[in-house]
């Protein structure tokens, strides 16, 4: 039947509700009401910033219209919803996103224009949201955009820390130094307070059980902070369908804590509202390793006490049972960051829902889905036991009844194997003990995937080989990780778009959401036409680069060269070491030709960009060693035409939007078996730029898709490694019968070649001796890859042809792909349609 009008007269509210703005005409009128209003400015004292701002906020209107009817709906159907928990969601900017997504990029343009400023000018004024340190980060915000785009009922829950990821400045020395990222400074257009949405969170206390014949317990006494949310809208490419981005800011419960004010203790009770708010004051740098700090603890627990509360009470709303929960919630871990929301689960259904513990368990173990997103060993978090005890006593005595139980079902099942129980208990003995959050994500979940095929199986043999043998292998299994066409296509290239859809011959709406399309237009790449049109593109994008580094660092790139670039964070797995050493190799040999000789060479241009985490020194010494090496080339006047050098300081994720589709080869080196996936890889191979890499991650399925005669692969395989790092340390070789290339390189670099040989020493050291990334090992693999791209790219015509080839078979890694599979064989979600 009709619904009853809630409030008030229905003509009166329909008369006024405000509809999209999507004529030039109404989005000027927009703009303009909002440089009135909302910024207080006019005209003649609008700048570049003021203008980017009313258009952002204009822009956001149109959001949260699609945002309400999206959420209505969500509200009216009652689907089954899933939540993406990521502490790290790296989103970069959202204005041309938002405005390619709403398919209203022409009409702004044309109405700023008007106004009296360049689209593309607003769209530098933006700050990045850099949420997050790398590929876990970016990857979330791929899967927002997907989500939002295949219309599934997803929300992401976050933090919103005040300073995101470190701006990193570069020393004259070449050091890395790190500043704050202020990047709410400016007002941010893209968030929405909820003053409603707030929850309260207690830390520290005591944890009593009533020990009344229920598993029942009361938490009490400690600090109480308040969770407020913050929604960013995430509109989905060509629909209605707009998600939401609920980020929870820690806030103290009253200003200050009263009890200290009454008894007189005024700076305490200041003190302890400065605790309160320091909670997400900032994201954590570390990428790949754990501290084990008491406040990142206190980030994780906030965050997903908050979420779960929200899910919650979004739950009850509907008034099923709560045995239900299961069918209408779907949570997916990013990582072990969010693993506390599992005994928060158990602690709310045990103590305050009253549920019987087994039943509670099962509603847990059918609600929360668990992505691993890395196998080494030094990222895998565990928290000291006495941490946990003081911080959160109610869900460690949890953590131990889930241990027990567990413990119990694992004897039953393997009798008498002590062993096994000590290797698969969730408390690590020693000193501390240590509660290990990636046994416990594992077995509170449902399911347990990996980010490829090769790292889902080292997942499955190597750190979960114990739970796989208990629990079946049916539970692990692989989703391939993806990228958004729309951001890492479309928006960062857009003149590749252009061509892509005009050669389709259909709107770009339909093959941004069916990459498999791409396909098509692999014949064209015996076209010469469609070539030249090819290649042209990618130099004007080599062209936009130089200008890129040009107007902002004041350095002259030769476009004629080949751009080759690893751009990621600075990680010894990484192997930047390599890549550096590689380019004083070819340096070397450089030097040792004629001038003659030297003219045949075809010229390179080597770019890094990479932030280091602030503690993890080696790493920074590798980025001093790339910064000195870099002044001697480009300063070298019989070299520098042949070989140019540049680190690009603080990498991010718009950064990359204009170094992507210039690359012509991209590099992903790591030692096999340790990148998880890497997802930069996609992004420059969907824009035709070649890959050289090792047999690793999704390097190997991107093989498999644009197949090997496209692709460079080198080094040593992931089942070898484990015997070359045995021989490494136990029948050690020196390096210079490895690899005599590489010793070379290493004794210039260590005779000061690039300044004082010294300060490199700790570095060289970790080729010389353990040698744990077999740097030396594939040294000559790699130099004789690098050969192979070299000879490749003289043969222009045929480059060419495999850069074709590489873009138009990367339809399976959109991330559209990838979230359908969560969707469908994970959550059990169905896409909800958004009516006009
Ligand atoms: C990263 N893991 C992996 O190192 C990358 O290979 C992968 O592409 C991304 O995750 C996304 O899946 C991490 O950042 C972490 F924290 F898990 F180590």
């Amino acid at each position: 039947g009709k619904e009853k009008w809630p409030r008030g007269d229905e003509k009166t509210w329909k008369e006024n509700m405000r509809a999209l703005e999507t004529d030039v005409p109404g989005i000027s009128r927009n703009i303009v009401n909002h440089v009135q209003t909302s910024l207080a400015r006019q005209a003649y004292n609008l700048d570049d910033l003021g203008a980017y701002q009313a258009a952002a906020l204009s822009v956001r209107d149109n959001l949260i219209l699609n945002w309400n009817d999206t959420q209505l709906q969500y509200t009216r159907k009652e689907p089954k919803r899933a939540y993406y928990l990521s502490l790290e969601f790296l989103m970069g900017r959202a204005l041309d996103n938002a405005l390619l997504n709403l398919d209203l990029k022409k009409q702004y343009s044309e109405s700023t224009d008007k106004l009296g400023f360049n689209m593309e000018d607003l769209l530098e004024q933006e700050r990045d949201a850099a949420l997050g340190n790398g590929g876990l980060g970016r990857l979330a915000a791929c899967y927002l955009d997907s989500s939002a785009s295949m219309e599934l009922p997803v929300w992401g829950y976050g933090l919103r820390y005040k300073y995101g990821i470190f701006q990193q400045l570069i020393s004259p020395e070449g050091q890395q130094l790190e500043a704050p990222d202020p990047w709410l400074e400016n007002q941010n257009p893209w968030e929405l307070p909820r003053l409603d949405v707030q929850y309260d969170v207690r830390f520290y206390g005591s944890a009593d059980r009533l020990n009344d014949g229920t598993p029942r317990a009361v938490w009490s006494g400690g600090q109480e902070v308040v969770a407020q949310a913050y929604d960013v809208m995430i509109p989905g490419c060509f629909t209605k369908s707009t998600n939401n981005l609920r980020l929870w800011e820690s806030k103290p419960k009253r200003g200050f804590d009263l009890n200290s004010f009454n008894a007189g203790d005024y700076e305490r009770a200041v003190e302890s509202s400065n605790s309160a708010s320091a909670i997400t004051s900032v994201l954590y740098p570390n990428d790949h390793t754990t501290f084990g700090k008491e406040l990142r603890l206190k980030q994780q627990y906030f965050w997903t006490a908050a979420s779960l509360a929200d899910m919650i009470r979004r739950f009850k709303n509907i008034g099923k049972p709560i045995t239900q929960f299961p069918e209408y919630v779907a949570i997916q871990l990013n990582d072990t960051h969010p693993t506390m929301a599992i005994p928060e689960l158990m602690r709310i259904l045990v103590d305050e829902e009253d549920v019987p513990w087994d039943t509670a368990w099962q509603i847990t173990t059918n609600t929360f889905f668990y992505t691993n997103h890395t196998v080494l060993p030094e990222a895998l978090e565990k928290w000291p036991v006495p941490l946990m005890q003081h911080l959160l006593p109610r869900h460690l005595q949890i953590i131990y009844d889930i241990n027990m139980y567990f413990l119990q079902a694992v004897e039953k099942k393997f009798p008498g194997d002590r062993e096994r129980l000590a290797r698969m208990s969730l408390i690590e003995e020693g000193f501390p003990q240590q509660i290990r959050m990636a046994f416990l994500a594992c077995i509170g979940s449902r399911k347990v995937n990996g980010v490829a095929e090769l790292h889902s199986e080292l997942v499955k043999t190597t750190i979960l080989k114990d739970f796989v043998e208990f629990e079946g292998a049916g539970k692990f299994s692989n989703v391939t990780n993806g990228i958004t066409p729309r951001r890492w296509l479309d928006q960062c290239n857009p003149e590749l778009s252009a061509l892509i859809s005009k050669s389709l011959n259909v709107p770009k709406q339909v093959w941004l959401k069916d990459l498999f399309m791409l396909k098509k237009l692999l014949p064209l790449a015996e076209d010469a036409a469609f070539r030249k049109e090819w290649a042209e593109i990618k130099q004007r994008n080599k062209e936009r680069l130089a200008h890129h580094v040009r107007t902002t660092l004041g350095l002259e790139i030769n476009t004629n060269a080949m751009f080759d670039v690893q751009i990621k964070r600075l990680h010894e797995y990484k192997r930047q070491s390599l890549n550096i050493l590689g380019v004083i190799h070819r340096y070397l040999t450089l030097k040792d030709m004629s001038a003659e000789e030297r003219k045949k060479v075809n010229p390179r241009v080597v770019f890094f960009a990479a932030k280091a985490a602030p503690g993890y020194w080696i790493a920074k010494l590798i980025i001093r060693l790339i910064v000195n090496v870099a002044r001697i080339l480009n300063a070298d006047p019989e070299t520098k035409d042949y070989l140019q050098l540049y680190f690009l300081p603080d990498y991010s994720v718009s950064l990359a939007e204009v170094l992507i589709p210039a690359s012509d080869i991209s590099q992903h080196i790591s030692t096999a078996g340790t990148e998880a996936s890497g997802t930069s890889n996609m992004k420059f191979c969907l824009n035709g730029g070649l890959l050289l890499g090792t047999v690793d991650g999704a390097n190997i399925e991107i093989g498999e898709e644009v197949g090997e005669s496209n692709v460079f692969f080198f080094g040593y395989l992931t089942p070898e490694v484990e015997q070359v790092r045995y021989n490494n340390i136990y029948h050690p070789r020196p390096v210079e019968e490895k690899s005599p290339a590489l010793a070379r390189v290493l004794s210039v670099v260590s005779q000061g070649m690039f300044g004082d040989g010294g300060i490199y020493e700790p570095f060289l050291n970790t080729i010389r001796q353990g040698d744990y990334y077999l740097i030396a090992d594939d040294f000559d693999s790699y130099i004789n890859a690098l050969k192979m791209v070299d000879d490749a790219y003289l043969d222009k015509e045929e480059w060419i042809k495999k850069s074709i080839r590489t873009a138009c078979t990367m339809g399976k890694f959109s991330s559209d792909r990838a979230i359908m599979e969560y969707a469908e064989s994970y959550w059990n979600l169905e896409p909800v349609k958004i009516p006009a």
